[in-house]
């Protein structure tokens, strides 16, 4: 009768440590699906701004640091968010055509609605140059040091030092492309001035303002920039279909 009794008691604590078990193994489990779900969630565009998550197609960090400032709405997330570590080429000979190459590079391989920016400073005594190369304007792999003092020379002995930086958005969304352009006139200084921005920014004064871009601050040069029109119509634009 004791062991009987003593066999009971064992089974039942066995049961009930068996049921405890299971018990947190299904929370861990639960818990681990809801994590993950959560990281692989995709950009998604709902009905109400705030809660907008797009993917910014870009390996340049101050461009990506500019648009965030810009879009303090939207939830933008990198390519390395996405796990694309792609150097995405840029093969056309036109803003347009890199803009539209670096978003359906992710949408058509990552399937992930996005955008993606291509700005080139054109200048008038040299026809629109460096225009799409501004990157590589001083040869393949060259510094912003080396375009600037590239351009510095070719500029001379030209008279006029007009230029504009030029910037075209391309954004996928929900299987349809829209383009968006933004243009900043001013002209090229003779030498550099200030620390601030990248790119050319030291060398580049806007129309109507007596500081380079890299005297402003990020905000400064947000509201007047090429890219600062442009991301302000891809705004409008997300408000219009979101309203
Ligand atoms: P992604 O293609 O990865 O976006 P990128 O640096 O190649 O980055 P772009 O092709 O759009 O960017 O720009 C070409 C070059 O033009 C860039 O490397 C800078 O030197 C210059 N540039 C672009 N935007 C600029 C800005 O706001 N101020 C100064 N220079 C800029």
């Amino acid at each position: 009768m004791n062991y009987n009794k003593k066999t009971y008691y064992e089974k039942t604590r066995n049961n009930l440590n068996l049921v405890f078990i299971k018990l947190a193994l299904y929370l861990y489990l639960s818990l681990r699906l809801k994590l993950t779900l959560s990281i692989v969630e995709r950009p998604n565009f709902t009905s109400n701004i705030s809660k907008l998550k797009i993917v910014f197609a870009t390996n340049n960090p101050n461009k990506l640091k500019e648009v965030q400032q810009l879009l303090p709405s939207v939830e933008i997330v990198s390519l390395q968010e996405i796990g694309c570590f792609d150097d995405i080429p840029e093969t056309s000979n036109t803003l347009e055509g890199n803009a539209i190459i670096k978003a359906n590079f992710v949408t058509e391989n990552y399937e992930f609605d996005c955008f993606a920016d291509d700005t080139g400073l054109e200048v008038d005594a040299l026809n629109g140059s460096p225009g799409v190369y501004s990157s590589r304007y001083a040869g393949e792999g060259s510094d912003s040091e080396n375009n600037m003092r590239k351009l510095l020379t070719e500029l001379k002995n030209k008279q006029s030092r007009k230029a504009q930086f030029r910037t075209v958005i391309a954004l996928n969304l929900k299987g349809e492309q829209h383009l968006f352009e933004g243009i900043c006139k001013g002209e090229i200084l003779t030498e550099k001035q200030g620390k601030k921005g990248f790119g050319y920014d030291p060398i580049f004064k806007p129309s109507g303002f007596e500081t380079s871009f890299a005297q402003m601050t990020m905000a400064e040069k947000g509201t007047i920039s090429h890219r600062g029109k442009a991301i302000k119509k891809l705004i409008e634009f997300l408000n219009s279909i979101n309203n």
